[in-house]
């Protein structure tokens, strides 16, 4: 290999679709093409529907064409309106699903441990003005579902859970989707289960349910407008491709599950970077594999890491970094005196993404360990 040459001639990416059995996929696509029917509540969406709703057990299900119009059209029809308490370390659409639909999002810090939102934090932010709570499931880790709910009813708020990243990932024995008034996942291609763009509301509401399918469809009710809606449908395509990628879930979450437990052993061997949440009790996809670079015990910081990384063809993100808080439309209206965001400064500045999924093979992540592991004898050696 010359000595530029990165170690990965082709690169390799966090978030890259995991793909179902093409065979089946192709098949539906013809069956698409041939019934002649490719969108507007169709049978693949009708099946996708019925299909996530047994996963779950939930009672209804409203696929959309993507999570951040999914959480629009909750926050709408739950009536979230003046400020809705949110975490600021997520990805900006739980926060721009909130400005869309005209809300003020109040940022909370995050618990150093979960990542996600701090119940007492959350309590000592509610206002007079305050209608709701959207809680993130990071990295399909559950938020305090429990001291949530409860702070919900205490104070009369409404609670919508945005799980994007929770597909097929459990709590208390329950699968995350029944969770708060309703959850939010999002099908995109990076995703654990992907429909190449795609989402879907779930909930155990029936009113709300009905709503949210009148708003999912220009606001018709028996062809008559009842409401402002918008199109927020999935296609028969995704819809298809999202019922492919559900029958291969045991096979994606078994591979991403190795290449986790691939990647603490690995990583662990190096001072000062370490694997997070590499032991769980509850059913989890294994989607991301999150990193947390401690600068002083690495001798590098999280950014010099993915610099180093990138240079080889080892595409790390860094999720989420900046805060959402910190991003031009939210920092001139963001009251750094009401909420401090301690934990989520901290966490935006030490946290990465590797690679992984079924296009990620335990070689790579040997490769990738190995390399780390000389790169920081030869440092150690440098210093
Ligand atoms: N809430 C949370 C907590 C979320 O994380 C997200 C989305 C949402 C809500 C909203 O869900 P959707 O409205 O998207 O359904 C990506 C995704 O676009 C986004 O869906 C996802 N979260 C976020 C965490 O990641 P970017 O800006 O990082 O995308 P991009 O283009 O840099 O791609 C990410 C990586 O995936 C790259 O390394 C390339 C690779 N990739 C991507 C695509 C699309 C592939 O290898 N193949 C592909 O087809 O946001």
């Amino acid at each position: 290999m010359a000595a530029d040459a990165p170690l990965f001639a082709e690169p390799l990416h966090v978030g890259r679709p995991n793909i179902g059995d093409r065979e089946r996929l192709f098949e539906r696509f013809a069956d698409i093409l041939d019934r002649r029917w490719l969108t507007n509540d169709g049978p693949y969406l009708q099946a996708f529907e019925q299909e996530i709703k047994a996963c779950l057990g939930v009672k209804h299900c409203i696929a959309v064409c993507n999570a951040t119009i999914g959480l629009q059209l909750a926050i709408r029809a739950l009536g979230m309106t003046g400020e809705v308490i949110v975490p600021s370390f997520t990805f900006p659409a739980t926060v721009h699903a909130l400005r869309w639909e005209g809300v003020t999002p109040v940022f909370c810090d995050v618990d150093p441990t979960t990542h996600n939102l701090d119940p007492a934090e959350v309590e000592r932010l509610i206002s007079p003005r305050t209608s709701g709570i959207v809680g993130v499931h990071l990295w399909g880790n559950a938020c305090d579902v429990a001291a949530l709910s409860d702070i919900a009813r205490r104070k009369r708020l409404r609670l919508l859970f945005d799980a994007a990243h929770a597909f097929g990932c459990s709590h208390d024995g329950r699968m995350i989707g029944s969770f708060g008034d309703a959850e939010v996942f999002s099908f995109h291609a990076t995703k654990f289960l992907n429909s190449g763009e795609g989402g879907a509301i779930v909930t155990n509401d029936d009113e709300l349910a009905a709503s949210l399918r009148r708003l999912r469809n220009f606001g018709l009710a028996a062809g008559a407008v009842e409401s402002v809606g918008t199109n927020a449908k999935m296609t028969e395509f995704c819809a298809a491709m999202g019922l492919t990628s559900l029958e291969s879930r045991d096979e994606f979450i078994d591979r991403n599950c190795a290449n986790h437990a691939a990647y603490a052993a690995t990583l662990d061997a190096i001072p000062g970077v370490r694997v997070l949440f590499s032991r769980v009790a509850e059913r989890h996809n294994w989607q991301y594999v999150v990193a947390e670079v401690e600068a002083q015990s690495a001798g590098f910081t999280r950014d010099d890491l993915i610099s180093t990384l990138h240079a080889q063809n080892i595409l790390a993100k860094r999720y989420f970094s900046p805060g959402c808080h910190q991003m031009p439309p939210y920092a001139a209206v963001h009251d750094a005196a009401r909420t401090p965001l301690p934990h989520t400064t901290r966490l935006c500045e030490r946290l990465l993404q590797l690679p992984t999924g079924s296009g990620v093979t335990h070689l790579d992540i040997a490769r990738i360990g190995d390399f780390l592991k000389s790169l920081t004898r030869r440092r150690r050696r440098a210093a």
